[in-house]
């Protein structure tokens, strides 16, 4: 969090504090003060350092509220904010969240009921204590105790892969309504996050009401939470969609804006700044003509406010890539804007040449009745050959540390299962065993999603390999003698997963420099909102991965996303190899794949980082190698 959303932060405390104790138009001023400074390019603890007139110039920061900044500054706290804390000491924030409870409410049953949190709001309520409170009735206090769940829920994030399939299914949707000219999620999902707070949604189209509605009556829409002129809210599958509408000549620019992140946008904002151009939701602005005073206009309606944001010549908004063009800049992939230096990148024109999920031609790790797999060998290859995939590896669970039961297959149940493997493609149309495909033949499938190597006659190479267990030390529990003798070893860790830092870097080094280890599987081993999983020193495994020609997996399982994209960042800077894996149980589970390549992505690999979109005897020239 940088200084100015920490003091934007503070100022909208202030403000629902103020609004609390029944003070009027002050909350509002301080909430548009919070959301300047936010906004503000220049660092606010700088602008404080140089004194009360230099806080002031932000818009809609006053002199009073530039001395409360300045203020805490110098001594770490604001005063009467303490003191409005001493007076209201609830969780303003918890409270909130549920639907229907406001600052006012939060003050009046704080001093009616002396609630402060959401657990004593809950007694409250079910105890009728509510409706007695001047103000409250039977209805509302229902309400409130049937929001109280979701406000809990809501403060968790939602997993991308939940999130996800609702966002497209709203999108589809839309796009089919006939006012709609186009339409697009925005925010954390088209960045592809591996959770995320809300969907955003973006329309462009000249009409309003008619799209607001076509939302709130979206059949998988569960309940309205807010219904305006320009936007819609609703909840769909306990997740929050947010939809704003555009004029069509705005959309690139909207786009650009509520695809975020927020960092991403400053230092976009920050180069237009630079060009004499001002650029925010509604476009890009040539502004080298427009004096000053023009954008600090105290319009209060919301339409004169939008108004003076279209201040000078437009030079783009229309389309997004024309907004990034104007700034002398690549178009920026929508996994990169994370301020992590993708706009330097994007003006040198060196981004990387990003991995495309129709770019991979099989898949490494995946599972079958063997072990835990629901499906048998041949249905797994038959559903490989059907998504149009060139190579396809069975990798079942080694018996070992962490496997239940007898799930996992040990030394003689994996020679077995060799000979499976042979039945199997002898069964499936197409199939043939990888190691038997010689190089000068290699023609394997297209990809994944464009089916051009699919139908009855494509060829798809089988490999027999196995998912092996890294123990707490990082020992690989399978002989070495049956690791040699199979196609492709995944080695992942199942247990010990408490383990710290350390032990799970020296862990993890042991297991990648391991001869037979071809793939370090979903390294850290996390469920994504369930379970962190170990936290070994990344740098320092990738480069032992990179020295020992070992891949990084990307586990595609959205529940894990693992390695997550900052890992495979440090990995494709090391030189480590990525490999994008589904680790499918199922058929279905096969389609998982975009969201791996999706957090490669967001970790800058290229095509050629990925050993998985090579064609088979890259494949086998890495194996060998
Ligand atoms: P989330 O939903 O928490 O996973 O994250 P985002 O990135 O989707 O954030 P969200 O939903 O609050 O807003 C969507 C995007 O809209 C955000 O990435 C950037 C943009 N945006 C929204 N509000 C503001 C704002 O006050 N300032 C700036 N610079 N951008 C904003
Ligand atoms: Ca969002
Ligand atoms: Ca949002
Ligand atoms: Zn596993």
């Amino acid at each position: 969090m940088s200084r100015n959303d920490e003091v934007a932060a503070l100022l909208e405390e202030f403000a629902d504090l103020l609004e609390a104790t029944g003070v009027e138009y002050k909350p509002t001023a301080y909430r548009r003060a919070a959301e300047n400074v936010r906004e503000h390019t220049a660092p606010i603890e700088n602008l404080a350092g140089e004194g009360e007139q230099a806080v002031a110039e932000i818009d809609r920061v006053g002199d009073a509220i530039a001395s409360k900044i300045v203020e805490y500054f110098e001594t770490g706290e604001i005063e009467e904010l303490e003191a409005l804390r001493e007076e209201l000491p609830a969780d303003m924030a918890g409270l909130t969240a549920v639907e229907g409870v406001g600052p006012k409410t939060v003050g009046s049953l704080y001093e009616a009921l002396g609630v402060t949190t959401l657990d004593e709001l809950e007694a409250a309520a079910e105890a009728g204590e509510i409706r007695e409170v001047s103000g409250f009735g039977a209805k509302t206090e229902e309400n409130i105790l049937a929001n109280i769940p979701f406000a809990r829920e809501a403060r968790k994030r939602t997993r991308l892969g939940d999130a996800r399939p609702v966002a497209d299914a709203a999108l589809s949707y839309l796009t089919d309504v006939d006012a709609v000219e186009s339409a697009e999620v925005c925010g954390s999902i088209r960045r592809w996050k591996d959770t995320i707070g809300d969907i955003d949604l973006l329309v462009a189209s000249d009409a309003r009401e008619p799209i607001v509605e076509a939302l709130t009556g979206w059949s998988e829409a569960d309940a309205t939470i807010e219904a305006g002129s320009g936007k819609a809210s609703v909840r769909a599958s306990g997740t929050r969609v947010d939809l704003r509408i555009v004029d069509p000549d705005e959309f690139g620019a909207a786009l650009q804006y509520f695809t975020g992140s927020r960092a991403h946008n400053v230092a976009v904002r920050n180069r237009a700044i630079d060009r004499d151009l001002k650029l925010n939701e509604y476009g890009l602005f040539d502004v080298s003509d427009v004096d000053d005073g023009a954008d600090a206009d105290d319009a209060s309606d919301d339409g004169a406010e939008s108004d003076s944001r279209r201040v000078g010549e437009r030079v783009a908004g229309e389309s997004e890539a024309g907004v990034y063009e104007a700034l002398d800049m690549a178009f920026v992939p929508p996994e990169l804007r994370e301020d992590n230096g993708e706009v330097a990148a994007a003006a040198a024109g060196e981004l990387p040449d990003l991995v495309e999920t129709v770019e991979l031609r099989g898949d490494l790790h995946t599972h079958t009745d063997w072990s835990d797999g629901g499906f048998s060998i041949a249905e797994m290859i038959e559903a490989a050959s059907e998504r149009g995939y060139g190579y396809h590896v069975v990798s079942d669970h080694a018996a070992g540390p962490g496997i239940f039961g007898n799930t996992g297959l040990d030394e003689a149940d994996i020679a077995e299962q060799a000979a499976a493997v042979e039945d199997a493609v002898s069964e499936v149309d197409g199939a043939v065993m990888g190691r038997e495909v010689d190089d000068a033949s290699a023609d394997d499938g297209a990809g994944a999603d464009d089916g051009a190597g699919a139908g009855d006659d494509a060829r798809i190479a089988v490999f027999h390999g196995i998912e092996a267990n890294i123990d707490a030390e990082g020992s690989i529990t399978t002989d070495d003698a049956t690791l040699a003798d199979l196609d492709l070893v995944v080695a992942s860790s199942h247990s010990a997963l408490g383990q710290d830092g350390d032990a799970a870097t020296e862990r993890l080094v042991r297991a990648v420099e391991h001869p037979h280890v071809d793939v370090l599987g979903h390294p850290t081993g996390r469920i994504i909102n369930s379970r962190p999983g170990i936290s070994p020193d990344v740098g320092a495994v990738v480069s032992a991965a990179a020295d020992a020609g070992t891949a990084i997996e990307v586990n595609a399982n959205p529940a894990r996303l693992d390695a997550d994209g900052d890992a495979v960042r440090a990995a494709v800077d090391a030189g480590a190899a990525i490999a994008v894996n589904t680790d499918a149980h199922s058929p279905r589970e096969l389609d998982n794949a975009r969201y791996g390549v999706h957090t490669a992505r967001r970790g800058w690999a290229e095509t050629a980082d990925v050993i998985n979109a090579r064609p088979v005897d890259g494949l086998w020239e890495f194996l060998d190698g």
